[in-house]
């Protein structure tokens, strides 16, 4: 498995006059806010802060590209289900998602990331269906998989894989970046989608 040698922030979009337009594959990266999007990130990457973690909630309301060895990106896009933020912003956040959602050929993958312990939110249900509405192959990453033990966390998949009326085959990985659980797996399917297609 080849890790990335670089990984550089390229920019921040708010707009699709932003995002880039070069063809490389890219794979994106959702889920609520405080799932643990940003740790798993910086897990993937090896680097302490190359997302930020932990940030006002509601105030990363845009799409941030890193340029991967120069061959591919991984967007780290907005977070969703906070419930104080104004209609406002929820409605920008939809506007951009959508944007983004429908007019992106590049996009391989998306990790979609759901907290092991919980089941999916009517958010996480939406933003899901979103996906699949664009036709967007879908990982599934199960954070903070290390607050369980071995039989809560299989209770748990097992919960979150009827709710979310999974096939079979869809794969769901447990994921912990206090352990290091889960980032090699996540990482072989990052990299088999972004491989070069010919
Ligand atoms: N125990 C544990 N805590 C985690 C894990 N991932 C993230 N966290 C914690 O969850 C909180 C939110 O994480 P963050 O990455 O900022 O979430 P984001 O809002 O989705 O970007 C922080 O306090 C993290 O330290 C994990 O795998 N295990
Ligand atoms: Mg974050």
């Amino acid at each position: 498995m080849m890790r990335p040698v670089s990984a550089q922030f390229l920019r921040s979009a708010m707009d699709p006059a932003h995002f880039p337009r070069d063809g490389k594959p890219e794979i994106a990266f959702i889920g609520r806010s405080n799932v643990g999007k940003s740790s798993l990130l910086n897990a993937l990457l090896g680097r302490q802060e190359m997302a930020r973690t932990s940030s006002t909630p509601g105030k990363t309301q845009c799409i941030n590209f890193f340029d991967i060895d120069r061959r591919y990106y991984l967007v780290d896009l907005p977070g969703y289900g906070f419930a104080k933020v104004p209609k406002s912003v929820k409605d920008a956040w939809n506007r951009l998602m959508h944007q983004y959602l429908t007019d992106r050929e590049t996009l391989r993958l998306a990790v979609l990331l759901l907290d092991a312990r919980h089941a999916p939110s009517e958010a996480d249900l939406g933003m899901l269906g979103m996906l699949e509405d664009n036709a967007v192959p879908t990982l599934i990453a199960a954070t903070k998989s290390d607050k369980l033990s071995n039989n809560q966390l299989q209770n748990s998949l097992r919960t979150m894989r009827k709710s979310l009326d999974l096939d079979a085959e869809a794969l769901v990985v447990p994921c912990s970046t206090v352990t290091g659980r889960g980032i090699k797996e996540v990482w072989q399917v990052v990299l088999e989608q972004v491989a070069p297609r010919g």
